[in-house]
């Protein structure tokens, strides 16, 4: 494969190095953990985004999630100049976020009540501030390799960008903090069930990416979510699905609706800004009204349901309600998992993907990959090289072992076809 010239984003990181930590505004945007530098990307349409030397990706990150309409749909950019042109933040109430909310209720009838915000981790943080006031207990309890933003009681054994850095735990999280922070394994109920009978007093919530998505796709087995809602529910503890991934990716009603488990509160982000910054939690009006103004649970924010960001994502849930394309990304997506699993086995290279809907990891292990510790198993060096190796021939993967591929509508049947011709050539060369 001919060498792609990415000058421009070499001296650009070099720049970018000077001003920012890693030149990036996210960890795992540094490439750390598959090596290289990041190219630096100028422009996204469709399927596809173009780096600052011009050079076209088939793209699968999608913004980790958001763009499951792919990049610059026309029907976001007119929502979003049609507000931009009434002006861009009022800090006031207005009309479009009735709807909004009016919306995303209807869609997600478990959430009688919600409230914006701007990021998924400021739905996390917020929902745990909740549930412990609603209940009065002070422990959160979270699963090893789970990831719902960088809240400090998230930030034990915590997956993403966390995992990759080998440090599950952030330094400058206070240890009375992390103190209130239990763990458990994903997909062990009886840990659970361990966990809730000795300390299920303490515990305000379990919160839970429904699949997880940030120790790499692992779906949940059989019964595991259906099992937790029955330990929160006998020790008094809230169930708090955090669907800032899954929400609208994996079913038109979320996970909670594909694996019928009904949260006490749900957390949402990613789709719902349609690219812009949008981030919501919400859940049983009995809950939701000890929310400030109306009770005693403090949390606000200036840009709050910003007009051009309900914009967008309002018209990102109603192009999903018409369009209803979650049968044929399904297609899409197995079409692609099978043909990279084939692949693999042509060449006796173990390679294990976890799937649900459009949101899948290839892992380099044989598998399965259940949890945090089969996870860690994989060969994340022989990620790296595949990442690279994919890169190099115009398909631009998540730059971690970590993390959630996806497919958006965008994605062609073609696009599959050479993706799987460049994986094809990719796995020759590892
Ligand atoms: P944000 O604060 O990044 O909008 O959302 C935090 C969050 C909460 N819950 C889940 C399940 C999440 O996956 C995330 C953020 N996801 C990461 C990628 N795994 C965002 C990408 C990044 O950190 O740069």
């Amino acid at each position: 494969m001919a060498a792609r010239s990415r000058e421009r984003s070499s001296a650009l990181l070099q720049r970018a190095r000077q001003v920012m930590p890693g030149g990036v505004n996210s960890p795992v945007r540094a490439f750390r953990s598959v090596g290289g530098d990041p190219p630096f990307i100028a422009r996204g349409k469709g399927a596809r985004v173009w780096d600052a030397d011009d050079n076209e990706y088939l793209d699968y990150v999608c913004s980790w999630g958001p763009l499951i309409l792919g990049h610059a749909p026309p029907r976001i950019l007119e929502a979003i100049a049609e507000a931009a042109a009434q002006g861009t933040s009022f800090g006031a109430p207005t009309e479009r976020e009735v709807l909004f909310a009016e919306l995303i209720r209807k869609l997600v009838p478990s959430i009688e009540k919600l409230r914006l915000v701007s990021s998924g981790t400021e739905a996390t943080m917020s929902a745990l501030r909740l549930a412990r006031g609603f209940t009065g207990r002070d422990k959160v309890l979270k699963v090893e390799g789970g990831y719902h933003g960088h809240g400090d009681s998230f930030l034990v054994r915590a997956g993403s960008g966390a995992m990759t850095f080998g440090v599950p735990d952030s330094a400058g999280v206070p240890a009375g903090v992390a103190a209130d922070t239990l763990t458990i394994p994903y997909n062990d109920l009886d840990a659970a069930c361990r966990m809730f009978a000795q300390q299920g007093h303490e515990i305000a919530a379990l919160i839970i990416e429904p699949v997880a998505g940030n120790m790499g796709v692992v779906p949940p087995l059989p019964g595991y979510l259906e099992g937790l809602r029955d330990a929160t529910r006998r020790a008094g503890s809230l169930l708090i699905l955090d669907e800032v991934i899954t929400g609208f990716r994996v079913a038109p009603g979320g996970a909670q609706a594909l694996y019928r488990v009904q949260p006490d509160l749900t957390c949402l982000g990613k789709i719902i800004g349609g690219g812009l910054p949008v981030g919501a939690y919400g859940g049983r009006a009995e809950i939701m009204d000890r929310v400030a103004p109306d009770g005693p649970v403090y949390q606000a924010g200036t840009l709050s349901g910003n007009p051009l960001a309900v914009a967008a994502g309002h018209a990102a849930l109603t192009a999903l309600v018409e369009l209803a394309p979650h049968a044929d990304l399904e297609r899409r997506s197995a079409r692609l998992v099978d043909g990279m699993l084939a692949a693999a086995r042509e060449r006796g290279i173990p390679l294990c993907v976890n799937r649900v809907a459009s949101m899948f990891t290839p892992f380099f292990t044989e598998g399965p990959v259940v949890d945090y510790a089969t996870a860690k198993k994989s060969d994340v060096k022989r990620y790296a090289r595949f990442h690279a190796e994919m890169l190099s021939r115009g398909v631009y993967l998540a730059p971690s072992q970590f993390e959630a591929a996806f497919l958006s509508t965008a994605h062609t049947d073609d696009d599959i076809a050479r993706t799987l011709e460049a994986g094809r050539a990719a796995l020759a060369a590892l």
